[in-house]
Formats: C-alpha cells, structure tokens, sequence
C-alpha cells in the first residue's frame, strides 16, 4: 500500500464524514494545481491530504494538546483560535503520520494564513483548500477557480482579500500574516 494510501484510510477513521470528503477534495485539487504549474505531484497530495488533520478537536482540546506536545502559540492564535489547527496540524503530520518533508510541513503550517514569498508548494495548497469543489460557492470564488491554473498568484490576493473582507464583515480579528499575506500579492 502506498504512503497517500495509508493515510487517507487513517484519516477516514480519524475525519468527520464532511472534514473527510473536503480533505480529500483539496488532496485532488492540489494534485491538479500541481499538474498545472510544475510542481511535486506527490507532495502536493500529501500536504492536500493532512492540512486540517488538528481540527478534529474542540478548540479547548487543541490548545491542550498545543500545551502536551509543547507548541508555541502566539498572543493571535489564543486571540483566534481558529488558526491554531494549523499548527497543531503540522506537529501531528510529522509525529503521527510520520511525514518529515519540511516543504509539506510549511505547506501545512501557512495554510490558514498564508505568507508574503510562499513556495509554489505553499500557494497550491493555500488555494486548494480555497476552491476545492465541495466549497459553497461565495461571489469570489469562481474568479479563484478560474485564475488559480493562469495566475495563482492572483489567485492568492484574490482570496486574502475576500478573506479579510468577510473577517472585517464578522467583526473578527485578523491575523497580521493574512494581511502581509494580502499586500505582498496585491503589491505584485
Ligand atoms: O480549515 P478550513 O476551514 O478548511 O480553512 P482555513 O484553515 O483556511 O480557515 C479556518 C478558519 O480560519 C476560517 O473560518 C477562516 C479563519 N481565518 C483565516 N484567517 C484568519 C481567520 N480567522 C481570524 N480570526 N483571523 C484570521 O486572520
Ligand atoms: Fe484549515
Ligand atoms: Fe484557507
Ligand atoms: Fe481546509
């Protein structure tokens, strides 16, 4: 059995049918971006397969856990909790899932945010987890669809805005890396 394989029959078990089928959209749709623009197939899909594997838990039980494996959060992510699966998600792909690829791991970390300068790897899945086919449409989302396999990173800017306008529209805080993320892709 191969590794990918292995995983998603691990994660199957782990997933919540709906989490299960969107991890399993944003592994294909990463494997598509990756055919498109040259990049790692197989890297894409494994990063595509465990980007939310921290977000099973209660938000109490992850910052448990964070605290049990000993990693770090910043005053944002206890301010936002919604970004710390990120996190705890790249510690469980390294220790449970035994992935040690760091370019899969980063991918993992900056999912949520993204960052100024990602790697291709790091955008691909940034976008996948945007557009995967089982995301309710929102008005933005058919321009992403369309211009991630032209101009992905048009694609970026595109969603970290709309992600900070439906943030500002919440009244939520935003996370100082999704707004540098924002402005090194609108400045580009
Ligand atoms: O885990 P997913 O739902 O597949 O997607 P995600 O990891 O991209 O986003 C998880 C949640 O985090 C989503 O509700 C949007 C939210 N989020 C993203 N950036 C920020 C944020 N929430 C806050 N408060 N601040 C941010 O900067
Ligand atoms: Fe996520
Ligand atoms: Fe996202
Ligand atoms: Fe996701």
């Amino acid at each position: 059995e191969d590794i990918i394989t292995g995983i998603q029959r691990k994660l199957e078990k782990h997933l919540r049918p709906e989490r299960y089928r969107h991890t399993i959209g944003v592994m294909y749709t990463a494997a598509s971006l990756s055919m498109c623009h040259k990049g790692n197939m197989e890297k894409a899909m494994l990063a595509g397969l465990l980007h939310d594997c921290g977000k099973e838990y209660s938000i109490k039980e992850q910052k448990r856990l964070c605290r049990e494996y000993k990693i770090p959060l910043t005053e944002s992510e206890l301010k936002m909790p919604a970004l710390i699966h990120a996190k705890l998600g790249t510690y469980l792909t390294e220790h449970e899932y035994s992935i040690e690829d760091s370019e899969v791991l980063n991918a993992i970390t900056y999912h949520t945010t993204g960052k100024p300068d990602m790697t291709l790897l790091e955008k691909i899945i940034y976008i996948a987890d945007y557009i995967e086919p089982g995301r309710i449409a929102i008005p933005v989302l058919d321009k992403v669809r369309y211009v991630a396999f032209s101009n992905i990173e048009e694609a970026v800017a595109l969603s970290a805005g709309s992600t900070i306008s439906y943030l500002k529209k919440m009244g939520r805080d935003i996370d100082p890396m999704t707004i540098k993320t924002y402005e090194y892709y609108t400045k580009k």
